[in-house]
């Protein structure tokens, strides 16, 4: 049998299962990651499941996205995720030392490994050759407890890059070029495996920002070979042991191929307000631009921030244009300070900001009402800088600094000066921010300052529910709309009960109230509902509210996963046609909903209001009937380790 990298790393990890796509299968989980925004939940269920010391390989706390402390919530929040990793085998990235799938790349990830992350761009860690996946704060906790990880054994998608692409043009556009290809909703069920000549002409870094973004097309993950390159990447880290080759079979077979031509490609952005609304920079013409920012995990490396140095080097930021750099570690920082680089973005008027996550996830910097901001990032949905009206354009590195130059959107194949920026032979190494963990048996005291809140767990599954249709929304609704994120409301990231009065806000600011009112209901959803994120705060405040199932067309994967892990119900329509027939406010009635959840794949939904019924079906597995029945996952994992 001839196997591809994604069926040979899940061979040499499978714990039950047949690979066989579509079934379910589960795998061995050898690293975990965390961040500070769903580490919080994720270390609360680590706590709750009651094992002492993580069994994975290696497990990483970061601290990345709130970083602001603009009150004592985060500080308390980094304490408590301080203190109970130290306490249970868990290494700790303290503020400042970078961007969690950044670091990782750089000072943890092993190819051939399997990584669990708490966050939707873990994929990153692909490029290094590792499965890495983003799943929700509860499926890292049960992985942290040596369980295994459950997923739908993937389709795998072949991508044969051909050729090498020209100066300035930059790996931002080949991703962009596959989010065009495939939407946003195109990766579901998918892994997507980079292969080809043209890997060769991609550092690892390349790879990351491309297997980064792949979270955007709604894949379980995307991976890249692990050959010289990375070797010689590792041997820079000075991590050459923990290299090896990962390459598949020659005569390897892929469910579905696809193939682009590097040198066929040019500089492309992502228009408002979705990662795949893809058109060329050219063919966007030349618009005005109020802010830029460059950084994210997507594209924060040592090489791309040179990259924007060049660019910027004897310049000065247009006048009309707010410049913000984040670099994505603190090792790139350091480096770009020690060499000089740094200077020249200073120089420029570029302002720096902390490694962090920081404007990407909506902590300070949103742009003016009705801006133009360009970022390097992998998200633009509406209102996700902060600003609802700002219209945000997603490009390359190159794209970004040479338009905050210009003040205009640029293309960067005009620039007349070299792209050849050299790789490092060694980075600069210095993990002195990464706080081991304590000794087995410790008496390490966790702290849980008044902002660490208890969590909500559901009761079991009931046989029959009555609820009113609470809210209506449409298709691609992100997890941004479900539990928004901003510099007001990252900080309650372990205060659920608070965050839920902001639940689908966006969509309907009244929501929360009236599914308070009416002691919880239902949710009606287009499809890819819930794509974004891997927050599970966007099923931990429904299920506060009192939802008991969401019925929608379709939903994105690590969404879904949470909300069977919250005891929520996520149900499709057998016709679509029947998300016509719903208004709000409707009564809905399912008679039979624990036994349907134990035996059945549908159920008939009553919709009393209009004296009609329609028939509604759900993917679950034994185990997932199981979690369901006894309302969540958590309930679930204690109940087998009795
Ligand atoms: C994001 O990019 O939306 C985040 C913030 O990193 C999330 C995690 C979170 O909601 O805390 C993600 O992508 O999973
Ligand atoms: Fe942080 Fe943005 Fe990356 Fe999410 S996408 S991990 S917020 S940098």
């Amino acid at each position: 049998m001839f196997l591809n990298i994604t069926q040979k790393i899940i061979k040499s990890h499978l714990v039950s299962g047949n690979m066989i796509a579509g079934e379910e299968i589960s795998i061995k989980i050898d690293q975990t990651l965390t961040q500070d925004s769903t580490g919080t939940m994720a270390y609360l269920e680590f706590e709750a499941i009651g094992i002492p010391r993580v069994k994975t390989k290696r497990s990483v706390a970061y601290i990345d996205h709130n970083t602001l402390q603009s009150g004592f919530e985060n500080a308390d929040d980094h304490k408590y995720i301080q203190t109970v990793t130290k306490k249970h085998g868990i290494y700790f990235s303290r503020p400042g030392n970078g961007i969690c799938h950044q670091v990782h790349l750089e000072r943890f990830g092993i190819p051939g490994q399997t990584l669990l992350g708490s966050d939707s761009h873990t994929p990153t860690g692909g490029g290094l050759g590792m499965l890495a996946i983003g799943a929700g704060g509860l499926d890292v906790a049960v992985a942290m407890g040596g369980g295994a990880y459950y997923i739908t054994m993937p389709k795998v998608v072949k991508v044969n890059l051909v050729g090498k692409l020209k100066p300035w043009v930059a790996a931002k556009d080949i991703i962009l070029e596959v989010l065009r290809l495939l939407t946003v909703k195109g990766g579901v069920g998918k892994v997507i495996e980079y292969s080809g000549e043209g890997v060769k002409t991609l550092s690892v870094p390349e790879r990351a920002t491309i297997t980064n973004m792949g979270a955007e097309l709604g894949a379980t993950t995307s991976v890249f070979p692990s050959d010289d390159i990375t070797k010689e990447f590792l041997k820079a880290q000075g991590r050459e042991s923990d290299f090896s080759y990962i390459l598949p079979d020659d005569d390897a077979a892929y469910d579905e191929e696809i193939t682009i031509d590097l040198s066929k490609l040019v500089p492309l952005a992502a228009k408002p307000h979705m990662p795949d609304n893809v058109d060329t920079v050219k063919n966007i013409g030349k618009i005005k631009v109020d802010q830029v920012a460059i950084g994210s995990c997507t594209n924060s490396s040592y090489m791309d921030m040179m990259k924007v140095a060049k660019i910027l080097k004897g310049k000065t930021v247009a006048e009309d244009v707010s410049l913000v750099i984040s670099p994505g570690s603190r090792q790139v920082l350091n480096m770009l300070s020690q060499n000089g680089a740094l200077a020249d973005m200073i120089s420029a008027g570029a302002r720096i900001l902390e490694t962090a996550c920081g404007p990407c996830i909506g902590m300070g910097q949103s742009p003016k009402t009705d801006a133009i901001s360009l970022r390097t990032f992998n998200r633009n949905f509406e209102g996700r800088s902060g600003t609802k009206s700002a219209q945000v354009y997603l490009v390359s590195p190159e794209t970004a600094a040479l338009s905050a130059i210009n003040g205009y959107l640029s293309d960067p194949t005009e620039l007349d000066i070299s792209n050849e920026i050299e790789m490092p032979e060694k980075f600069l190494i210095n993990d002195n921010m990464v706080v081991e963990p304590a000794p087995e048996n410790n008496d390490v005291e966790v702290v849980r300052g008044p902002n660490i809140k208890e969590y909500p767990v559901n009761g079991k599954l009931e046989m029959s529910v009555t609820g009113k249709a609470l809210i209506k929304v449409e298709d691609n609704i992100t997890t941004d709309h479900i539990m928004p994120s901003n510099a007001k409301l990252l900080p309650f990231r372990s205060n659920v009960p608070y965050l839920s009065n902001f639940c689908l806000a966006p969509c309907d600011d009244k929501f929360p109230e009236r599914a308070k009112e009416n002691g919880g209901g239902f949710i009606i959803a287009g499809s890819n509902y819930g794509q974004g994120s891997s927050r599970e705060h966007a099923a931990l405040a429904p299920l506060y509210l009192g939802i008991k199932g969401v019925i929608a067309k379709s939903f994105a994967r690590i969404h879904m996963a949470n909300l069977i892990n919250s005891g929520i119900l996520p149900m499709t329509f057998a016709d679509e046609a029947d998300y016509d027939k719903i208004d709000m406010m409707d009564t809905l009635v399912i008679d039979n909903l624990l036994d349907s959840v134990k035996n059945d794949n549908s159920l008939v939904v009553k919709n009393v209001t209009k004296g009609t019924e329609f028939k509604v079906n759900f993917a679950l597995s034994d185990r997932q009937r199981d979690i369901m029945a006894l309302g969540g996952l958590l309930n679930y994992t204690k109940e087998m380790s009795k």
